[in-house]
């Protein structure tokens, strides 16, 4: 039995409580605070007008891949004054999911800069909001610049299958990377 920690991370209100949520087998560990009027002007929820909280620290789930595999699933919180945290949030990952609103691209910028830099495995999950025009991969890859390398797939946040897929094509990413380091073949 083998477990490895996953980090979720995204721009502010991109779905990653809700991927947390769905996904994780354990009721997960939120860490939610009502938003309040002191954030208008300063929290930008046009495009998420139903959201009510934020994270202040992290999400925590767990999920069992198969009989072998744990994965513990950290969620970052998504608003720049708490990116203080993400230095202790992403030590010992494995890999890391950025989420993505094709609306609001340039709210992963960050979050992308972040993982290169510590040369943490990432890969791009586009969480396709109600009404959000369909972008293809590799758009969506151009318009980022990022390596062709990384996959880029999309999936509903809201939906378990769907993040469980998300969850597995980083697994899978992380092992090819390893085995191209260390020069195994498949
Ligand atoms: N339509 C739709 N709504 C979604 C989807 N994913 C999340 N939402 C909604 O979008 C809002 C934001 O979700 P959260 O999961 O709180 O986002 P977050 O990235 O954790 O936000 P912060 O922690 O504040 O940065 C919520 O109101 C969700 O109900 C989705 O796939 N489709
Ligand atoms: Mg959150």
């Amino acid at each position: 039995m083998t477990s490895a920690k996953i980090v979720i991370a995204g721009g502010f209100g991109v779905g990653k409580t809700t991927l947390v949520g769905s996904v994780s087998e354990i009721t997960p560990l939120t860490t939610e605070a009502i938003m309040t009027s002191a954030g208008v002007g300063v929290d930008d929820t046009r495009s998420v007008p139903n959201k009510t909280t934020t994270t202040v620290a992290m999400d925590f789930g767990r999920i069992s891949i198969d009989r072998d595999l744990i994965l513990y699933l950290f969620g970052t919180p998504g608003q720049t004054r708490f990116w203080f945290m993400w230095d202790e949030l992403v030590r010992g990952a494995i890999g890391a999911v950025v989420m993505v609103d094709t609306r609001r691209l340039a709210d992963c910028f960050a979050a992308i800069d972040f993982f290169e830099h510590r040369k943490l495995p990432y890969l791009i999950a586009i969480n396709q909001f109600d009404g959000q025009q369909y972008h293809n991969a590799q758009d969506v890859r151009d318009a980022l610049a990022i390596s062709q390398d990384v996959p880029v797939v999309s999936c509903d946040a809201r939906n378990r299958e769907s993040t469980k897929q998300v969850l597995i094509s980083l697994v899978e990413y992380v092992l090819s990377m390893r085995r191209t380091r260390t020069g195994v073949s498949a």
